[in-house]
C-alpha cells in the first residue's frame, strides 16, 4: 500500500506532482474547500510536504498523529517549529544547494532591474508618458559600487561572486568572521550599510534576525542606497522600511519576500522606486525541477527506511 501524504501547496513543474502521485496516496491541502476536514481524512498520513514559506507549525504537527517525515521544498527552516518535529521524532529533509544559483540570479536581476530602472521605465513606455515626450531620469551603474550582505552562506557568496563581474567591493555581516571568503567582514550591521552602495539581504528568517534592517540600517544605507531582500520579509522592519522611502531617507528597495506574505505593505505599491516581486527567487522550471526531486529523494529515502539525503540541521 502507498504511503499517505499531506501536500499543502502544488510543486514545481508537473513531474514532480505526476511522480508524487505515482509514489503516493496524496492529501492535497491547497485544493481542499474545509481544510479541517482535509486533515482529519489524513490521520495516517505518514509523510508531509510543505515549502520553506508555509513551512509546519506545531498545530499541523499535532494535527497529524501518525506524522512521521517532514520533507520541505525550500532551504528556509523558520517556518518549521523544528523542536516540536524533534520532540515527536519526526524526520524533516529539506532542499539546500540546488537553489543557490536560481535565487542568485534573481539578487542581481533586482539589482540591474532597480540601478537601471527597467520596471519604472517598462510603465513609462506602457503609460504612454515616453510618446507624451518626458524622459525618465537616470539610473545609476552597479560597477565599482560597494555591496554589503547580511548573511555569507551559500547564497550571498554567489551573488558575490556574479557581482564580481561588475568589479564590486563585497563586504558581510555574520554574527563572527567566516574562514576564506573573498569580501570583508563587517561585525557592525550600521556600520556596513553606511559603506554600501546596495545592502542585500541573504540570511535566514527567523528570530535572530527579525527586524534586523531598522530604521537605523536603512538610514545609513541612505538616500542613494538600494535594499534588496531574497530572503524573508522578517529580517526587514516594514514599517522602518516605508517610513525611510518615504522621508527619502533610504533611495530605492528590490523586494522578493514580504512578512505576511502574499500581503504587502500598500504605501509601497505605489513608490516608484520600488521594485516587488511574488516570492519567486526559487521560481524558474530548472530550479523547482530540481528542488521538487531532491524532496521526491527525502521521502524516497524515508519510506525505505534510509537517511535522508538532505536531513534538516538540527532534525
Ligand atoms: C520558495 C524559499 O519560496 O527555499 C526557500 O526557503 O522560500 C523558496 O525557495 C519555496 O519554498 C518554494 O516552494
Amino acid at each position: 500500500m502507498k504511503p499517505e501524504v499531506v501536500v499543502l501547496s502544488r510543486l514545481g513543474p508537473p513531474p514532480i506532482m505526476d511522480a508524487l502521485e505515482t509514489a503516493y496516496r496524496l492529501h492535497r491541502l491547497w485544493e481542499a474547500g474545509d481544510r479541517q476536514k482535509a486533515l482529519d481524512a489524513a490521520s495516517s498520513a505518514r509523510g508531509l510536504v510543505t515549502t520553506g514559506s508555509l513551512g509546519a507549525d506545531a498545530a499541523l504537527m499535532d494535527a497529524l498523529p501518525a506524522l512521521e517525515m517532514i520533507s520541505i521544498n525550500g532551504v528556509g527552516l523558520d517556518a518549521v517549529d523544528l523542536p516540536a518535529a524533534k520532540a515527536r521524532g519526526i524526520s524533516v529533509g529539506y532542499t539546500p544547494g540546488v537553489l543557490t544559483e536560481g535565487v542568485a540570479d534573481m539578487a542581481v536581476a533586482l539589482i540591474l532591474a532597480a540601478s537601471r530602472k527597467l520596471v519604472e521605465g517598462d510603465r513609462f513606455v506602457r503609460e504612454g508618458t515616453w510618446a507624451g515626450g518626458a524622459k525618465l531620469s537616470l539610473g545609476w551603474s552597479i560597477r565599482a559600487k560597494t555591496v554589503g550582505f547580511l548573511g555569507f552562506g551559500r547564497i550571498g557568496r554567489e551573488i558575490a561572486k556574479l557581482l564580481s563581474v561588475f568589479g564590486i567591493t563585497a563586504l558581510y555581516h555574520e554574527p563572527a568572521p567566516l574562514e576564506a571568503v573573498a569580501a570583508g567582514y563587517c561585525d557592525d550591521l550600521v556600520g556596513m550599510a553606511g559603506e554600501s552602495d546596495v545592502l542585500v539581504v541573504c540570511c535566514a528568517g527567523g528570530s535572530s534576525t527579525k527586524d534586523l534592517i531598522n530604521a537605523s540600517v536603512l538610514t545609513a544605507l541612505g538616500p542613494d542606497g538600494l535594499l534588496v531582500n531574497i530572503a524573508r520579509g522578517s529580517v526587514v522592519c516594514e514599517a522602518d522600511l516605508v517610513a525611510s522611502l518615504e522621508a527619502g531617507q533610504l533611495g530605492a528597495a528590490a523586494l522578493d519576500v514580504f512578512a505576511d506574505e502574499p500581503k504587502v505593505p500598500e504605501a509601497l505599491l505605489t513608490m516608484d522606486n520600488v521594485i516587488l516581486t511574488p516570492h519567486i527567487a526559487s521560481g524558474t522550471t530548472e530550479t523547482r525541477m530540481a528542488m521538487g526531486q531532491l524532496v521526491l529523494a527525502n521521502l524516497e529515502a524515508y519510506f525505505a527506511g534510509k537517511p535522508l539525503i538532505t536531513p534538516a540541521p538540527t532534525s
